[in-house]
């Protein structure tokens, strides 16, 4: 059982995302119930939320569905290269979770979901120290690497100057490697899911992009409140396969 951070999230943008959140205290926390250092492999995260604000517990009774599901879990290594994003479900007791930690690691977990109460989002982190398995990666170099893929889909951010707490509004475009458009299907309720975390990796942003002007092509509305290089995961479906590709960008002042 260990009490761990929780973070507070503030609203940036008018879109349903889960908003900027950063590692301070905040209302709900997660409580480990499995062990916070854990051998590589397959494993079950076991965790207790606790809705601090009103002293209870948080179930699946508390919580609003918020892109097909009750909550999102969000894993990443220090070096920002190991990613999952999985969904918890909860046993009358406890949320657990199926997970696999191959690299070594301490990884930063994040539960994100929507307190019925309010409505509140609220994004929640942990660490789970991984080892015993691959050798950790070395520290994280991102720059601004805008264009990535995966088994023959592409993933593209338009290349405007990012600024500090200035709202952006990025074109995210998906193609095959031939260059045609994707053939892309809403995954959890959007047309995709953008994670980012900057370098530290103690702060979460999760934006869901509008519907652009062509089926393979959305909005991103997000603000960077800080400077320094942000890695992104951009997850799609693309011909019914989920994909995962990472990118990264620099914000200036
Ligand atoms: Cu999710």
């Amino acid at each position: 059982m260990q009490l761990l951070r929780m973070i507070p999230v503030l609203a940036l943008s008018l879109f349903s995302n889960f908003a900027f959140a950063h590692g301070d205290e905040s209302r709900v926390a997660i409580e480990l119930e499995s062990p916070a250092k854990i051998s590589a492999g397959a494993t079950v995260v076991s965790f207790q939320l606790v809705d601090t604000k009103e002293n209870k517990v948080v179930t699946p009774a508390e919580l609003n569905v918020s892109h097909e599901q009750k909550l999102h879990f969000i894993a990443f290594d220090p070096a920002l290269k190991e990613f999952q994003h999985v969904h918890p479900e909860f046993d009358g007791k406890v949320w657990n979770v199926n997970m696999s930690y191959l690299v070594d690691g301490n990884y930063f977990v994040w539960a994100q979901g929507e307190l019925s109460v309010d409505s509140e989002e609220f994004s929640s982190f942990t660490r789970i120290e991984v080892s015993g398995g691959q050798p950790e990666w070395p520290a994280p170099t991102l720059g601004d690497v805008r264009m990535g893929s995966l088994s023959g889909s592409v993933a593209t951010l338009s290349n405007q100057t990012l600024h500090a707490g200035k709202m952006a509004m990025l074109t995210l475009n998906f193609t095959k490697s031939d260059g045609s458009p994707a053939d892309i299907t809403p995954y959890l309720g959007a047309f995709a899911h953008v994670i980012a975390t900057p370098i530290d990796g103690d702060s979460l942003i999760h934006i869901h992009p509008m519907n652009g002007g062509l089926p393979n092509e959305g909005m991103v509305h997000v603000t960077f409140p800080e400077v320094g290089d942000y890695r992104i995961w951009v997850q799609f479906i693309d011909a019914g396969e989920l994909k995962t590709v990472p990118l990264s960008v620099t914000v200036t002042k």
